[in-house]
């Protein structure tokens, strides 16, 4: 069963009423006005090689095309018209952060002061509908120690409910060990990373390129699915054993695989046929059910849903929407009408966001 085809680009036509769980989306993007103007620079400049970012902001600020527009539209307001488009959506509630790649793509100083600024932003803009919105923390890889200062000071003074990386900065890992002070810090402040997807770095990008592949279509997945796997077949995890990741796209293809990095890991770990992948202290699919939540970003489609449930557990489960990036209310009405339990429909859609990102 395929689903229908999205209406991309439509307004929902009914209002999505209410449902005897909160709705709340975990995986929806803000960005403020600055941020496109400091992407319009880069742009112009040429000052980073990296084609999979000009192709993406070349598209959104460049392109005058309908669909780029409404994006910023959207994307940039914190206020009523969020709301409003919310409540025509039946979304009681977004956990949002600012947009991929966030400041990965800025020049040191100004991805630290860039981020900081925007967690002031959006604590702020929560601060106006608390029962709204719960923001997550911008940080700068770039600079690990001020990174993780600023989680610190995202959970401790600004209330915010976790952090987003959105995967490689300029070609980089987290699963280098010169990061890890800003997995540290998150396990510290008991707090989640959301591995958000970006595009493919210039190594990895090219055959995605002449087709059209590299964003959210395939590419995103494809770069995000395999940061997650470089980190928990690095051992971070078990230098980090309470650290959870969430990974949007019902875990970016990588609940689907379970088996077969199971088998191939041990294969590689016992024959040590590779330097890179060392022995780690649990099984892959192990990090995969006790360090990793998914959501159904972009994934309104139940036999996908079901299976994640099926193999991660109900518990692992969240709902997300992807507003703007996705919007339809179509996508809401179907993820209502999936054919499992309430019990479980109400985890997916309201507690497990809760207790992951302590809303409550
Ligand atoms: C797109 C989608 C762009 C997502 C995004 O960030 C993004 C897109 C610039 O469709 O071009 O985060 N997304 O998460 O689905
Ligand atoms: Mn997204």
């Amino acid at each position: 069963m395929t689903p229908d085809l999205p209406r991309t680009l439509q307004e929902p036509t009914t209002q999505v009423g209410k449902a005897d769980y909160l709705r709340i989306a975990t995986e929806e993007a803000w960005c403020p006005p600055e941020m496109f103007d400091i992407y319009k620079r880069i742009l112009d400049e040429g000052s980073i090689d990296d084609p999979g970012f000009m192709t993406m902001f070349g598209f959104y600020l460049n392109s005058g095309s309908t669909r780029a527009r409404q994006i910023r539209d959207y994307i940039t307001d914190l206020g009523a018209q969020r709301i409003a488009h919310m409540d025509e959506r039946g979304i009681d509630k977004q956990v949002l952060f600012l947009t991929s790649p966030g400041v990965q793509v800025m020049p040191t100083a100004e991805a630290v002061a860039f981020a900081a600024d925007a967690n002031d932003q959006l604590a702020a803009g929560c601060a106006r509908y608390p029962n709204r919105l719960a923001g997550l923390i911008a940080v700068a890889p770039q600079d690990p120690a001020a990174a993780a200062k600023e989680i610190d000071r995202g959970i401790n003074k600004l209330g915010l409910h976790g952090v987003v990386i959105n995967s490689h900065t300029f070609g980089e890992y987290l699963d280098d060990q010169k990061f890890w002070p800003i997995l540290e810090a998150a396990e510290a402040c008991d707090t989640p990373i959301y591995l958000h997807p970006q595009v493919p770095h210039k190594a990895m990008i090219e055959p995605f390129l002449d087709r059209g592949l590299d964003g959210a279509i395939y590419g995103f997945g494809v770069e995000t699915g395999l940061h997650m796997l470089r980190i928990m077949v690095s051992g971070a995890l078990d230098r980090f054993p309470r650290l959870q990741f969430v990974v949007g796209h019902l875990g970016e293809a990588l609940p689907f695989w379970m088996y077969r990095l199971d088998y191939m890991h041990r294969a590689g770990v016992v024959s040590k046929r590779y330097a890179g992948m060392p022995p780690t202290e649990r099984k892959l699919s192990d990090y995969l059910r006790q360090n990793i939540y998914v959501t159904t970003s972009g994934m309104a489609w139940g036999p996908a849903i079901k299976f994640c449930q099926e193999v991660l557990g109900e518990d692992r489960v969240m709902y997300a929407m992807d507003y703007p990036y996705q919007h339809g209310a179509e996508e809401v009405v179907a993820t209502d009408n999936l054919d499992i339990s309430q019990a479980a429909k109400k985890k997916l859609f309201q507690t497990n966001a809760e207790r992951v990102f302590k809303l409550t």
